[in-house]
């Protein structure tokens, strides 16, 4: 829970952990900060995310300036795709994340990250939020694929498969790519707001790039504290929403009795393989280790 916000300290959750985003309190400084990583992020990206990340930027006036103000972003949200971005202290309880998403509500941190987490912090703040989730909420079907997700997600709680879906949160909505006619994209979040993830997804020639399979997606597991070794391809949204548009439960029967989980960086005779990745950044002990020497 960051410590640092007196806006976030100063309230009591309402029961679905809701709380206002009380625009008017963030401070020069950490509007400074969100217009840093902004710039950063738009130079670095230079090309590499999907047309539609872009497209919802300027839809949403994302480019104004400083932290979004809730709002003024919310009612052009609801007329585009009828999402709603709501704020929270910190992470909920998956449920809870679920309900909202299930509701087309986006579940966004209040606070902002520091001067010294501009590169890695571990709870969503609202640039990764609200700049590497909510320009793709107003593309409508990807909007439609985030609902079914939540409606997906508490289907998963029931069949306690919540470690499957979540590889398929992790390998799309959070370090997905697309493979265009104009070459490999970016969509995912996780990537779009980091700055140097967003060249090494796409450019490095480390990582596996493999076509998206909604079965192998959720059986193979991802790291959290490094860069990924494995990114998932989708051709198109309406590929990725209509491969979700299946039944789930015939799939979570068949994986609780087969608990089988492939190791991030093998690649199976059934793979649709983009690159085939050196694993070098990996081999060679990856950011973390490094940071340590
Ligand atoms: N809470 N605020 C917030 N943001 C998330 O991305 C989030 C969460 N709670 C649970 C959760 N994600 C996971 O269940 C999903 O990544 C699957
Ligand atoms: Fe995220």
């Amino acid at each position: 829970m960051p410590l640092n916000d007196p806006v976030i300290a100063e309230q009591t959750p309402a029961a679905d952990f809701t709380i206002a985003q009380k625009w008017k309190r963030y401070t020069e400084d950490e509007h400074d900060i969100w217009n840093t990583l902004y710039a950063q992020q738009i130079d670095v990206l230079k090309g590499r995310a999907v047309p539609e990340f872009y497209d919802g930027l300027a839809a949403l006036d994302l480019n104004v300036g400083g932290i979004p103000d809730l709002a003024k972003l919310n009612p052009k949200l609801e007329a585009l795709t009828g999402w709603e971005v709501v704020m929270v202290p910190h992470l909920v309880p998956d449920d809870v994340f679920f309900d909202h998403l299930a509701n087309r509500r986006f579940p966004a941190g209040r606070f902002i990250r520091g001067r010294d987490q501009m590169d890695y912090l571990e709870e969503p703040d609202v640039f990764h939020d609200i700049f590497g989730h909510v320009p793709l909420l107003a593309q409508p079907v990807f909007a439609d694929y985030m609902q079914a997700y939540g409606q997906g997600g508490l289907r998963a709680l029931r069949h306690d498969c919540l470690k499957n879906l979540a590889r398929l949160y992790w390998y799309t909505v959070e370090f997905g790519l697309m493979k265009t006619k104009d070459g490999m994209k970016i969509y995912g979040a996780g990537i779009v707001s980091s700055r140097i993830e967003s060249v090494f997804a796409v450019d490095d020639p480390s990582p596996n790039r493999l076509h998206f399979n909604l079965e192998r997606v959720m059986h193979t597991d991802y790291r959290i504290d490094d860069f990924q070794q494995v990114y998932f391809a989708i051709e198109s949204f309406e590929e990725l929403f209509d491969a979700t548009q299946q039944d789930f439960g015939p799939l979570y029967e068949k994986m609780s009795q087969d608990k089988h989980i492939h190791p991030i960086v093998d690649i199976l005779p059934s793979d649709k393989i983009y690159t085939r990745g050196s694993q070098a950044y990996a081999n060679n002990g990856g950011r973390l280790q490094s940071h340590k020497r």
